[in-house]
């Protein structure tokens, strides 16, 4: 049974960050007091590049992650079965057909490195329950002997996946989904499931919840106990939270977020955590989903975005054209903060194409303009027009142009109003050898671009001016 859902995978990516977007603002940043994940905290905000992988057995069938099992009666939960359980139990069976035996995570580690991306976030365990991990806690899993690659000397996929990308010189991060509808300690088939929560109140049925917290514990301390250095513990799903009565929370689902936390740490110390969507002092960073911030944020973020249009593999995703990526990466660490770029890979275990393409030439750009890049924080006025503004940690300022639609060749003039250049400092280009002409104006800084530069630019879709000493006055 082939299901293809495009319309409504396309569909899930701005709707399902709806709510979360609204109640991550509402409620105070709360920074860590663990000194060690305050350093680490820094470290991270200066990568500014991460890949995300969203992948799993729902992969054969093109559609959008765990979704489709869930009964919300919304376009990303639609399914073209007339009939929910046996729609269910032919997911499940996905199971046993999935088989990537084109799996190479060296290639993918090359090719995210190559696109200048610094962590991965992966996905061991979405909402279906179903683990790319050994885990020894359930037999819905990757290394499960129904489960064909069982067979394959890398079946723990998140295993070779960690491995590979820290070879690279990756930080590494766990996805893992609080809830799980595999599980019978949070769908109880005694009940049926009508939404995305808990069946049941775990007020009535203490003994049930306290399994299922015992279920997640004993998950994620397998992740970070059997899997060598993890350095975030991307937690998704934040309607598992004790905080009742807030749209899509009847129950309080107190998954005991402290105590998961100190075992995680006890694990791996300085463990960035990111209880998404929740707040409190276990959400360490913010994860704008499938959005820029229209100003910066007082606290380290980072935008989780889809390069196509599905978290999940979708053989007909249309990916977001190069340009735009290399923009949006500008814009949100223009604003302080960190790009987690999204890719499905396909059921055979291979990056499509057209993604593997975006990257390269991503990584083109970034050869040339990392340092605009890497390590930068914002400097006011953030962006002004089409030229976004960072600010390296010697002090220099970064002017990055954006180039327009049609436009291939950078303008002889560029006009920063936001600032003037400190007396006889030195203003570059960068990708290009020696020093640009420029000069202070009434309103703010002129840099003349010769026009061998201008016709023959370092790279494409955006140019990076460095500016060695404003004028702070
Ligand atoms: O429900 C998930 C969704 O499937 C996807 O994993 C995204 C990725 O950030 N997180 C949740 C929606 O916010």
């Amino acid at each position: 049974m082939k299901k293809i859902l495009f319309p409504f995978g396309l569909f899930l990516t701005f709707l399902l960050s709806v709510p979360l977007a609204a109640q991550e603002e509402e409620t105070a940043y709360i920074p860590p007091d663990d000194p060690l994940v305050q350093k680490n905290l820094e470290e991270w905000q200066d990568l500014k590049f991460g890949f995300m992988m969203h992948w799993g057995p729902y992969s054969q069938w093109g559609i959008v992650e765990s979704w489709s099992i869930c009964s919300e009666d919304v376009p990303w939960c639609r399914r073209n079965a007339e009939d929910y359980t046996e729609y269910k139990k032919a997911y499940e069976m996905l199971k046993t057909t999935f088989n990537p035996g084109l799996f190479d995570p060296e290639s993918w580690a090359k090719a995210a490195k190559d696109a200048g991306m610094k962590y991965l976030v992966f996905t061991t365990k979405h909402h279906d329950g179903f683990s790319m991990f050994d885990t020894k806690l359930t037999d819905y899993k990757i290394t499960d002997e129904h489960c064909p690659f069982h067979k394959n000397p890398r079946a723990d996929v998140t295993k070779a996946i960690f491995d590979a990308f820290r070879a690279e010189g990756f930080k590494v991060g766990a996805y893992f989904s609080k809830p799980d509808w595999h599980s019978p300690y949070y769908w109880w088939p005694y009940f049926a499931t009508p939404d995305r929560n808990v069946n049941y109140n775990p007020e009535k049925y203490p003994e049930r919840w306290n399994k299922f917290k015992e279920f997640v514990h004993g998950q994620v301390e397998e992740l970070m106990t059997n899997y060598g250095d993890v350095d975030i513990l991307w937690l998704d799903g934040g309607w598992v939270q004790p905080r009742p009565g807030i749209k899509h929370l009847p129950w309080n689902q107190d998954i005991d977020m402290p105590g998961l936390a100190a075992m995680a740490r006890s694990h791996q110390p300085g463990l960035i955590v990111v209880d998404r969507a929740v707040g409190g002092k276990y959400e360490n960073y913010r994860t704008p989903e499938q959005r820029v911030p229209d100003k910066p944020l007082p606290y380290p973020w980072e935008t989780c975005m889809t390069m196509g249009g599905s978290w999940s593999y979708n053989p007909l995703d249309h990916y977001k054209p190069t340009r735009q990526l290399i923009h949006l990466l500008v814009d949100i660490v223009s604003k302080g903060g960190n790009f987690l770029l999204n890719v499905g890979p396909s059921p055979q275990g291979e990056l499509p194409p057209v993604a593997l393409q975006r990257m390269k030439e991503i990584g083109a750009w970034m050869k040339v303009n990392g340092q605009a890049i890497y390590g930068t924080r914002p400097v006011a006025p953030y962006k002004e027009g089409n030229i976004c503004f960072t600010r390296g940690k010697s002090g220099e300022v970064y002017a990055i142009y954006l180039a327009g639609e049609e436009e291939t060749k950078i303008p002889g003039q560029i006009h920063i109003r936001a600032f003037r250049a400190a007396p006889g400092t030195r203003i570059s280009l960068l990708g290009v050898n020696g020093n640009l002409k420029w000069k202070n104006a009434e309103d703010g800084l002129v840099i003349y671009v010769p026009a061998k530069t201008a016709t023959h630019p370092p790279a494409a879709h955006a140019w990076s001016f460095r500016i060695d000493k404003i004028d702070e006055r």
